[in-house]
């Protein structure tokens, strides 16, 4: 079964999407996401310059022989861009022999371990009103653990916020539901570490008194703290038995996780912008964390992302795959047959796409109860429409950034 044809797909429906379309000799086709938010073109060239040449004529069954190809002779590895584009190839590959086999993808990875995967969202609010009314519209269309961010008096717009007014006025979309804004420059946001810390304790308590104890409630940090910041976070939010705290140091010194560990019991998530197991080896080995939030899409694929929950899987932590908007469905359906598969899944993100999305991308997955399942279509289950996608061509766009009030760029 060899590969005649591998077709890069960019279409911005509701946002932009990278597709990578493989054709093989018997006819079947495989789709793999490439995205890679607010940096899309340069995954396109990468594929379609250097490795789209690479794979016409070889035969599709070989998966893993090919991702070793991809990852070894390009001498270069590793890095956003270049998994990115091998996972798309590999993603792409694991449809078309899921395919050819006449099954959903999952029963290829060993089967389900369980009959559905708890799903979160993403619940916002600039004060506790509006941050309670986005938890019981979340609780309205099924979600039964939510992530929970809030605005932090003083600043104006910040990470994970909706209502951002710049946003919404050019797409009339909430900013809790995509962050990348159409433009040509990125925006700028503000932030300040000491408040942030002063508010989020008593948002947590003020939901956990709206909301009892029960509702697994998860937190994101979006890699804005100083070790000992996100130590004395961790603690300060212990009464409110978070689900997780994620991503509270920047991902570039996974080892500060070792110091805010050794301050709290709040479970830690990190990984989203990790590339490789090798960004994760220490933290793993040193069980300095408890989920991995890695995506297909941004880690390589099946293929390598399996490898990284397998070596997890020994120290009992568990997946917590990256689902926002910038996961296509092709991403998406990716995550969710693995994450059905495995044996330490934990839980999967999932925010919703938008109409237009779900028209370009034909999809098998369900949403029943607060639980996903990709379905049961021979392969991951999703198909492209080429007509649909040519009607919505790339847009520049950019994920915000931040500076502090003397004008410091500082993590977003
Ligand atoms: C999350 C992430 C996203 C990222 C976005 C960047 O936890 O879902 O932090 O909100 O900011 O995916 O492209
Ligand atoms: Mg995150």
């Amino acid at each position: 079964m060899k590969i005649i044809a591998a077709d890069v797909i960019v279409t911005s429906p509701d946002r932009n999407f990278v597709t990578l379309k493989l054709t093989t000799d018997d006819g079947l086709t495989g789709l793999g996401d490439a995205t890679l938010n607010g940096r899309e073109l340069s995954v396109v060239a990468y594929l379609r310059e250097h490795v789209v040449p690479l794979l016409i004529g070889i035969d599709a069954h070989r998966i893993e022989d090919t991702w070793q190809f991809l990852y070894r002779s390009a001498y270069w590895r590793r890095g956003p861009v270049t998994m990115a584009a091998i996972a798309a190839v590999d993603v792409a590959l694991w449809d078309i022999k899921a395919k050819a086999a006449g099954m959903p993808l999952y029963q290829l990875l060993g089967g389900a371990s369980r009959t559905g995967l708890l799903a979160y969202g993403h619940a916002s609010g600039k004060s506790n009103e509006e941050l309670f009314d986005s938890v019981r519209e979340h609780q309205e269309q099924g979600y039964r653990a939510i992530r929970v961010q809030t605005g932090v008096p003083g600043l104006k717009s910040i990470y994970g916020i909706a209502s951002n007014a710049t946003f919404e006025a050019n797409t009339g979309v909430r900013y809790d539901h995509e962050p990348a804004q159409r433009g040509a420059r990125p925006a700028e946001e503000d932030w300040d570490t000491r408040s942030y810390l002063r508010h989020v304790p008593t948002v947590f308590e003020a939901v956990r008194n709206e909301f009892g104890p029960e509702l697994p409630l998860l937190h994101d940090g979006h890699h804005r703290m100083t070790p000992i910041q996100a130590a004395k976070l961790g603690k300060s939010l212990e009464p409110y038995d978070l689900f997780w705290l994620e991503d509270v140091t920047p991902a570039e010194n996974p080892e500060a996780l070792r110091l805010v560990r050794q301050h709290t019991t709040t479970p830690l998530a990190i990984g989203e912008i990790f590339n490789t197991v090798w960004d994760y080896q220490q933290i793993i080995r040193e069980q300095l964390i408890d989920y991995v939030r890695s995506a297909v899409t941004h880690t390589g694929g099946i293929t390598h992302l399996k490898k990284i929950l397998d070596y997890a899987s020994q120290y009992q932590i568990k997946s917590g795959m990256h689902g926002p908007t910038d996961i296509s469905p092709v991403g998406m359906a990716a995550a969710m047959h693995l994450g059905l598969a495995i044996h330490n899944f934990g839980i999967q993100e999932y925010m919703r796409h938008g109409d237009k999305t779900n028209a370009v991308f034909q999809q098998s997955f369900t949403w029943t109860d607060g639980m996903l399942h990709p379905g049961d279509t021979p392969g991951i289950g999703v198909e492209l429409d080429v007509d649909e996608a040519g009607r919505y061509p790339y847009e520049t766009a950019y994920l915000p950034y931040n500076r502090l009030a003397d004008g410091t760029v500082h993590d977003w």
